[in-house]
C-alpha cells in the first residue's frame, strides 16, 4: 500500500512509513464474502418494562451465552442523540492535524483525554487503519472542563444516558447468575467508564489492512454506535443457531440501534457462562466511518474472579481471581489478539 490516510496522525519513525506499516499480515486480513451478515433482530428493551419481561431477559442472557453480542432498539438514549454524535465525532476528526495532535499522550493537557492511532502502535505488527478520541470520566464538571469543546456536550448525554441501560441489563445478566444485586455492587463493576470516538478513514484497499485487529473488550458491557457505512464483524465462539464455530458475522448497522458486547470481565464472573466476544473492523473504500463506544469497565481496585457458587456448581474455576488495576495493565500492554487478553486470568 503506497500511502497511508490523509489525516492519519501517526508519525513514529519506521511505522507509518514502511509499506508493512499498515498492511495487515495475510492471516488478519478480513475477506468479505467469508462473512455472514448477523440475521438476529434487535432486543426491543421498552419490552423490560411490561408483560414481556421475561421473555426479553431470557433473550438477552441466551445472547449473553452464546454470541456475546447483540442489538437494542427502545433502550432509552434519544435517537437524535445518536445524530448529534456522529455529526460531532466527524467535526472532531475533520479538524486540521496539529488540533488532534494537542490531545496526544504525554502532550494533552488533561489525563483524561488521549487522541491516537491504532491500539498499542508500539506492540503492533501493523498499523489498524483508524484514529481515536478516548474520553474518562471522573464526573460531570471535569468532562465539561476538558473533553474537547466539538464533542464533550453530546459525549457526555451520551454516556449518562448509555449508563440507564448498562444497569439494567447487567442488573439482568448477574440475577440470571443467582446474584443479590446490589447497587454497589453494580457500581463497582461499572465504576469506570469511557467513551471513545473512532474515526476510520477511507481506504484505497480495504482488503490490506484492518481498521481494529480481533479483540475482546476488557470489561463489563461495551455500548457501541455505528454509522450507516457496515464492518464491524464478531466471531461465532459455538456452533449455533445454524452458524458455524469460527464463523464471522458482520453486524449490520440498524437506524437507531445500539449494539451491546459483553466483555472479559462478564466473561470471567460468570466462570465462562457468558461469552465475551471476539470482534475486529474492515475499513471501506467508499466512505470514512465513525463509531463511538462507551466502555464500561470494574474500578481497578476491584477484585474480578468466578462467582463462588458459579465455582460450587461447576465444580471447576476457570479464571483465578485478579486484581482488575492489574489485568487493565495487562491488557493495554499488548497488541490485540483474539481473546488472548482472557489467558492472564486463565487457569490451565
Ligand atoms: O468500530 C467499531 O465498530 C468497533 C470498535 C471497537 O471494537 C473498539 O473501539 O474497541
Amino acid at each position: 500500500m503506497a500511502h497511508s490516510p490523509s489525516n492519519y496522525m501517526e508519525d513514529k519513525p519506521g511505522s507509518i512509513n514502511g509499506t508493512t506499516a499498515i498492511c495487515a499480515t495475510p492471516e488478519e486480513r478480513i475477506d468479505k464474502l467469508k462473512s455472514t451478515p448477523s440475521e438476529n433482530s434487535p432486543i426491543d428493551l421498552s419490552k423490560l418494562d411490561g408483560p414481556d419481561h421475561d421473555r426479553v431477559a431470557e433473550e438477552i442472557v441466551r445472547t449473553a451465552e452464546t454470541l456475546g453480542f447483540f442489538q437494542v432498539v427502545n433502550h432509552g438514549v434519544p435517537v437524535e442523540l445518536l445524530e448529534s454524535l456522529k455529526i460531532a465525532a466527524h467535526k472532531f476528526f475533520g479538524q486540521p492535524p496539529e488540533k488532534k495532535a494537542a490531545y496526544r499522550k504525554g502532550v494533552s493537557p488533561s489525563p483524561l483525554v488521549t487522541y491516537g492511532t491504532s491500539f498499542a502502535p508500539e506492540k503492533e505488527k501493523a498499523l489498524e487503519w483508524k484514529d481515536y478520541v478516548s474520553m474518562l470520566y471522573t464526573n460531570d464538571s471535569e468532562a465539561l472542563k476538558v473533553w474537547p469543546e466539538e464533542c464533550k456536550d453530546v459525549a457526555l448525554e451520551y454516556l449518562r444516558t448509555s449508563i440507564k441501560m448498562v444497569e439494567k441489563i447487567l442488573k439482568i445478566l448477574m440475577e440470571k447468575l443467582g446474584v443479590t444485586v446490589e447497587a454497589a455492587k453494580i457500581d463497582a463493576l461499572i465504576g469506570f467508564k469511557m467513551v471513545n470516538m473512532n474515526f476510520y478513514p477511507t481506504c484505497p484497499n480495504p482488503e490490506l489492512t484492518v481498521g481494529v485487529g480481533r479483540h475482546s473488550d476488557m470489561g463489563t458491557l461495551t455500548v457501541l454506535l455505528q454509522d450507516e457505512i457496515g464492518g464491524l464483524y464478531v466471531k461465532v465462539e459455538e456452533n449455533i443457531d445454524g452458524k458455524q464455530k469460527g464463523e464471522w458475522l458482520e453486524i449490520p448497522p440498524i437506524p437507531g440501534a445500539l449494539v451491546i458486547n459483553v466483555g472479559d470481565t462478564l466473561q470471567i464472573l460468570s466462570n465462562g457462562r457468558y461469552k465475551s466476544a471476539e470482534h475486529r473492523v474492515r475499513t471501506t473504500s467508499e466512505q470514512s466511518r465513525v463509531s463511538i463506544p462507551v466502555f464500561t469497565i470494574p474500578n481497578t481496585t476491584e477484585k474480578i474472579g468466578p462467582l463462588r457458587h458459579l465455582v460450587e456448581r461447576d465444580g471447576v474455576a476457570l479464571y483465578r481471581e485478579v486484581v482488575f488495576g492489574d489485568y487493565m495493565k495487562n491488557f493495554f500492554g499488548n497488541a490485540h489478539e483474539g481473546k488472548k487478553s482472557l489467558d492472564f486470568a486463565r487457569i490451565n
